[in-house]
């Protein structure tokens, strides 16, 4: 007998199970642990008098879909970790301190890829949203110019539909999560930038998720290597990584090893927007994994095609006004979990 779903008749079999229960306004939350070896969650939802419609929500690590062509996501375990660089990791910035602990209390579901170019042409296509005409490209160096005749259609370098988007900014990328909330009756949104370190991390303390090394990066993450800087004029004062990646501007969201949850790119390819708005550190920052809001400008993480080894970090960060769109900037989505 089914302990849970007791007066409920939904027949289910599990050892472990937390269940929701919704009626009428009331919610109430029942753990019930009988074995220990299998945990399993439900959403029991009463619809109508006598009828009960049971939804299994998948569990962490598990891959899910909201609609046959909406983004992949997976689902991340609740945790903590230690947020930010400690004073002795090489190439580290003052606005990544301090370390502090923060717990991630809910499971979430965060994109397994970042937004690619065709699911935000399909946004485009459905809505007529306009994301701009132009957009600030690479010039050389560290100059970056904005061209009126660049956009998210045409960055100035070759994408096919599974690159991620570029040119896109702050308000387009919650332009896409609000539409895709309205489409699936799910709620989309941006993670926080703590959850999206947590989730970059995926319980690893080293500078990069596959360790320490930056030259360790091709096998990983489209980053700046010996690719770019042989393909884009203009880039030999870049300190590149030392190693090939192949690709010299964005590659396909799923080129490379994906981090221990299964998340593609979370160092390189493209900058990702965050729901928090900047702040110089980490003093006084929530420590419960919500976003922290306040200035203008917008965080994003991750690093890019074009960065360096001191920028292509787990911990290191960036902003820009939220009207800003770049040739390296995109976006990676979150659903929070019950
Ligand atoms: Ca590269």
């Amino acid at each position: 007998m089914d302990s849970c779903a007791i007066g409920l008749k939904v027949g289910l079999i599990a050892t472990q199970r937390n269940c929701l229960l919704q009626a009428g306004g009331l919610s109430m939350n029942f753990n019930l642990l009988i074995a220990g070896i299998v945990t399993c969650f439900f959403i029991i939802t009463p619809v109508a008098t006598g009828q009960v419609i049971v939804q299994e929500v998948p569990k962490a690590g598990e891959s899910f879909r909201d609609c046959p062509d909406c983004p992949d996501m997976v689902v991340i375990p609740a945790g903590s970790f230690e947020m930010g660089s400690p004073g002795n990791e090489a190439g580290r910035f003052d606005n990544e301190g301090p370390v502090h602990h923060v717990t991630i209390s809910h499971a979430i579901a965060l994109g397994k890829t970042k937004i690619t170019r065709g699911q935000f042409a399909a946004f485009v296509s459905t809505t007529g949203y306009n994301a701009g005409d132009k957009c600030w490209v690479f010039h050389g160096g560290n100059k970056w110019v904005e061209n009126k005749d660049r956009s998210w259609r045409n960055p100035g370098y070759y994408q096919d539909d599974n690159h991620p988007v570029v040119c896109v900014n702050w308000n387009d990328a919650k332009a896409y999560v609000d539409w895709l909330s309205r489409k699936t009756g799910k709620q989309y949104q941006l993670p926080s930038e703590a959850e999206w370190e947590y989730s970059a991390r995926a319980g690893t303390t080293t500078a990069r998720y596959w360790g320490n090394s930056a030259d360790q990066a091709c096998g990983y993450a489209n980053v700046a290597d010996q690719t770019a800087q042989v393909q884009i004029p203009r880039t030999s004062s870049w300190t590149v990584h030392n190693c090939t990646d192949g690709f010299a501007h964005t590659s396909p969201v799923r080129s490379f090893n994906p981090n221990a949850f299964g998340l593609y790119d979370m160092i390189g390819n493209v900058w990702e927007w965050v729901e928090d708005s900047w702040h110089d550190s980490y003093n006084d920052a929530p420590i419960d994994g919500s976003a922290w809001h306040g200035d203008t400008q917008h965080v994003l993480r991750g690093g890019s095609w074009d960065d360096i080894p001191q920028i292509s970090r787990m911990a290191a960060r960036n902003r820009n006004e939220a009207a800003d769109r770049f040739d390296d900037f995109g976006f990676r989505i979150e659903r929070p979990l019950p």
